[in-house]
């Protein structure tokens, strides 16, 4: 399992390296003016992409604490730590903008504590932006509630969920609750904290119960000398299971964890450099793909031997799209450009087996004339009847695969070999049935494209 983890860590190395040295030409000074655009864009997920690969290399995990206003987020983090670090009380609104604090609980994993303010606190859309980006860095997640869930407070939680990090749901305060009462709320939430109504309940390692800042009860003390008199007492944090989740899930699988947000970071990041360059050089990959479009029509309209068209026009659709992927200096190798066709090829519907099938006919038909043309002027005319019409599937076969290509160039550069989307996919395969990661493994597979 341990080896497991340092192979998961040492991928998602590899890949963040590879991708950073296939960006690299936009991150070196003296950048030529044809890409000084395209860097200026895209400096923000380069700078992402080497953060990550740093934060990688330091091995810090991060958990990142969330919830409504007086929850009891920053008590829980203090009693974790075993100290009153974080501000508490009473008010709503005491933590106002986001704090970590460096937590050493064993001398092996080093974790950085995230606090938050309230979800309901800070105010639309800044709120949402603050949760997102905390839940993006955040390796796990703690979202904390004290009771009955409220509609805000599901709301929040649905959102978070799809950051499609490891959560577990904690219901704090539960001093305040008598028996009976803690064990109804424990089981609401159950299956209120689930993914979505249909799936199964929270399991014991996703929900757990404390009490991080229990109110002072008042208790009887009785004296030797019979005297009797009532004093106040604070009773001891109880956060001991909640640590030892924590410390087993990171034991078990920590580095995993952060080997896949490292790469599902660095997937986004590639997919927005992908996005901003295709947007950039719109106009460029427009001509392009009419250029080829008209030379391969020519190519399969004037090649008079059957089969040698049909393969000069995959030739011509393999070259536009290596000149794509040239266009917009994204990596791609020969073999790869062949795959997408073949995939541009297959998902087209059929639309363009058709123009191999129909152009393998209508070669036929104008070799044939070709051959028994001579000076024949009829036979002339139907080579070039045949030839007008290969011609013509052959150019809207072009067209079609420029476009797919530059759809498959958002989406597919990071399912190439060693790509972020690859590396993600070959860990979950990977993991073991009793982690967290491998409960993740269905939400994340939605996210899996179709290339
Ligand atoms: N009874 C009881 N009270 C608690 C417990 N944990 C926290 N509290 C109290 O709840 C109040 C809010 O706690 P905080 O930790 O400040 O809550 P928070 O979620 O960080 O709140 P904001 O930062 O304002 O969003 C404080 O008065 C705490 O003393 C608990 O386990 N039991
Ligand atoms: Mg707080």
């Amino acid at each position: 399992m341990s080896n497991l983890q340092e192979t998961h860590l040492n991928r998602a190395r590899a890949s963040l390296r590879q991708a950073l040295s296939w960006y690299g030409y936009l991150r070196k000074p003296g950048i030529p003016p044809k890409n000084s655009e395209l860097a200026g864009l895209v400096k923000p997920e380069l700078e992402a992409l080497t953060n990550t690969l740093n934060k990688l290399d330091s091995n810090i995990i991060r958990i990142a604490v969330f919830g409504l206003v007086s929850r009891g987020k920053s008590a829980v983090l203090n009693a974790l730590l075993g100290q009153k670090i974080l501000q508490t009380g009473p008010l709503n609104g005491v933590t106002q903008y986001p704090r970590s604090v460096r937590w050493t609980p064993g001398d092996k994993v080093q974790i950085e504590l995230i606090d938050t303010p309230g979800l309901d606190e800070i105010q639309g859309e800044t709120r949402a932006q603050m949760a997102r980006e905390v839940a993006q860095q955040a390796d796990l997640i703690l979202f904390v509630v004290s009771g009955d869930i409220t509609r805000t407070e599901y709301q929040g939680l649905l959102e978070l969920r799809q950051a499609q990090k490891p959560l577990i749901l904690v219901f704090n305060k539960i001093d305040l609750y008598p028996d009976t009462d803690r064990e109804t709320i424990y089981r609401n939430l159950q299956q209120l904290g689930a993914a979505n109504p249909q799936a199964k309940p929270l399991k014991p390692d996703e929900i757990v119960m404390v009490a991080a800042e229990p109110a002072p009860m008042e208790v009887r003390v009785e004296f030797s000398d019979g005297n009797v008199s009532y004093e106040w007492e604070t009773p001891a944090p109880q956060v001991d299971e909640l640590k030892q989740i924590i410390l087993n899930i990171l034991n078990r699988e920590g580095r995993s964890l952060l080997a896949l947000n490292a790469l599902i970071q660095a997937r986004d990041a590639e997919e927005a450099i992908a996005q901003k360059t295709i947007d950039l050089r719109e106009k460029q990959a427009e001509e392009l793909i009419w250029q080829y479009t008209k030379y391969k029509s020519l190519v399969v309209g004037l090649n008079p031997i059957a089969f040698l068209d049909v393969l000069g026009g995959s030739l011509a659709d393999l070259a536009l799209i290596r000149s794509l992927a040239r266009l917009y200096g994204l990596p791609m190798t020969g073999y790869e450009a062949s795959q997408i066709l073949k995939t541009i090829l297959f998902s087209s519907g059929g639309l363009l087996l058709g123009e191999l099938g129909s152009s393998l006919l209508l070669g036929l038909g104008k070799s044939a004339t070709a051959i028994a043309s001579g000076e024949n002027p009829l036979n002339i005319t139907t080579f070039a009847g045949s030839a007008l019409a290969q011609a013509g599937i052959a150019g809207y076969g072009a067209y079609t695969v420029g476009k797919a290509a530059q759809a498959y160039l958002e989406k597919g550069c990071t399912w190439g070999q060693l790509g972020a989307s690859t590396v993600i996919q070959e860990i979950l395969s990977q993991v073991d049935q009793n982690t967290i990661l491998y409960r993740l493994r269905q939400e994340l597979g939605r996210n899996f494209g179709d290339f």
